[in-house]
C-alpha cells in the first residue's frame, strides 16, 4: 500500500483535531504529516502518534512535497490556498463549502456515490455535516422505493460552528450556574458580554438561524442541504425543503425527516433496509426506550436512525430520526473515508 505525505489545513480546529485522531485510529498509511494553521498557532505543539509536531503557518508554499491535503480552515482559506496545493500536485479533500457545488468538483459520501471520486481534478469536496448524515440514511430507501420529496428539520450542535462556539455554550452555562438567584423565572438569561459568536444566547435556548440568510428567506445552511443532497444522490427531481435549528448540545446533529416515496415501504420494510445499509445503525426499539440521541452518538462513527414510522397522512410516507457526530461522520471521518477510496 502507498504511504502518503499528508498536510492538515486547520489542524488546530474542531474538525482538524478529529482529522488527527481519526488518521491515528484507522492507521491511515502516512509517510509524513504537516500541521497547518494561522499565524496565531505557529510553533504550537500538537501530539500525533505519540510524537510532538509543530504547527506551521499556512502559506502558498506549504504544499511542496505534500500529496494529500485534508482541509478544514474555512471557505476563504480553501478558495485562496487550495489552487496552490493543486498546482503543487496535491489531491485536496475540502471540508468547507467553497467548492461543493462546483461542477468540476466531486461531492462525495462513500456510502452513496464513491464512483464520483474518479473524476476529480485535484479537489474533492466533503459535504455539509447535516447533508452527510441525511444522505447516508436516505440513499438505501431511495434505491428501493424512489424518494419524491424530503422535509427535514435539523437540531444542530454548537460544535458545528467551530471550537469557539463550544466555549461560548460552556461559558453561558457556567455563568448561569454561578448566578446567585435560585429563582430562574425571568433570570435565565446571560449578559450581552457572554454572547459573542452566536446571534443570541444559546444556553437553554434554540436559534432558528445557521449561516447567513438568503433572498428567499432560507439560510445558506438550509439551502446547502437542498442542493448538496441532489448533487450527491444524482437526482434533481427530488423535492427537498429544510429548516436548520441550533440547539444547546455540544456534539452530534439530529434530524427529524419526513419522506414521500414513489413505492410503498412499510415500517418493517424500511427498518429491514436501514438495518442492512452501509454506515447506518438502526436503533428503533421504542418499547425499551431505545432511539438515537446525540449524547450516545458523540465520539462514534455511525449514522444512527430510529423512530421509523409510516406517515399516516399520505399513502407512501415515512418519518425518521437521524443522529450522527457532526465532527466525525459529518466532517473528518467522511473526508478520511474519501481518502481511503483514493
Ligand atoms: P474552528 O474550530 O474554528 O477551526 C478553524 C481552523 O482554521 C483552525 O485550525 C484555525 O487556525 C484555521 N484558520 C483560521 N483562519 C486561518 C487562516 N487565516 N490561515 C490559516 N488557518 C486558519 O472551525 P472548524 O469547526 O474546525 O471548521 C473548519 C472548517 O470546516 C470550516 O470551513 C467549516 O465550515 C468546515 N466544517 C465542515 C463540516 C462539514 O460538515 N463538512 C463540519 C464542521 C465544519 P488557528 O487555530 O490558528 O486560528
Ligand atoms: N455554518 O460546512 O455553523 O458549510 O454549524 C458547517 C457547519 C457551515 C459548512 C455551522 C456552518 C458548515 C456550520
Amino acid at each position: 500500500m502507498k504511504n502518503w505525505n499528508v498536510a492538515v489545513m486547520g489542524a488546530t480546529g474542531a474538525v482538524g483535531s478529529r482529522f488527527l485522531s481519526i488518521l491515528e485510529e484507522r492507521n491511515f498509511p502516512i509517510k509524513s504529516i504537516k500541521l497547518l494553521a494561522s499565524k496565531r498557532s505557529k510553533g504550537k505543539s500538537i501530539k500525533f502518534k505519540k510524537r510532538s509536531c509543530e504547527v506551521e503557518e499556512l502559506t502558498h508554499d506549504s504544499f511542496k512535497g505534500v500529496e494529500l491535503v485534508l482541509s478544514s480552515a474555512g471557505a476563504e482559506r480553501s478558495l485562496e490556498y487550495l489552487p496552490s496545493a493543486v498546482k503543487a500536485g496535491c489531491i485536496c479533500i475540502d471540508n468547507s463549502s467553497a467548492f461543493r457545488m462546483d461542477e468540476n468538483v466531486p461531492l462525495v459520501v462513500p456510502e452513496v456515490n464513491p464512483h464520483a471520486v474518479k473524476r476529480h481534478r485535484g479537489i474533492i469536496a466533503n459535504p455539509n455535516c447535516s447533508t452527510i448524515q441525511l444522505v447516508v440514511a436516505l440513499w438505501p430507501l431511495h434505491k428501493k422505493a424512489k424518494i419524491k420529496r424530503v422535509v427535514v428539520s435539523t437540531y444542530q450542535s454548537v460544535s458545528g460552528a467551530g471550537g469557539k462556539n463550544i466555549s461560548e455554550l460552556k461559558e453561558q452555562v457556567s455563568y448561569l450556574q454561578k448566578a446567585k438567584d435560585a429563582d430562574l423565572i425571568g433570570k435565565h438569561t446571560v449578559g450581552k458580554s457572554c454572547i459573542k459568536e452566536f446571534p443570541h444566547q444559546i444556553a437553554f435556548n434554540l436559534i432558528p438561524h445557521i449561516d447567513k440568510f438568503l433572498d428567499n428567506a432560507y439560510t445558506k445552511e438550509e439551502m446547502k442541504m437542498v442542493n448538496e443532497t441532489r448533487k450527491i444522490m444524482e437526482d434533481d427531481s427530488i423535492g427537498i425543503t429544510a429548516t436548520a435549528i441550533r440547539v444547546p448540545v455540544y456534539y452530534a446533529h439530529s434530524e427529524s425527516v419526513n419522506i414521500e416515496t414513489e413505492d410503498k415501504l412499510s415500517r418493517d420494510e424500511a427498518k429491514g433496509i436501514l438495518s442492512r445499509a452501509p454506515g447506518v445503525t438502526l436503533i428503533d426499539d421504542p418499547q425499551n426506550f431505545r432511539y438515537p440521541m446525540p449524547l450516545d452518538a458523540e465520539g462514534t462513527d455511525g449514522v444512527f436512525v430510529g423512530r421509523v414510522r409510516e406517515d399516516e397522512s399520505i399513502p407512501n410516507g415515512l418519518n425518521l430520526w437521524i443522529v450522527s457526530d457532526n465532527l466525525r461522520k459529518g466532517a473528518a471521518l467522511n473526508a478520511i473515508q474519501i481518502a481511503e477510496l483514493l
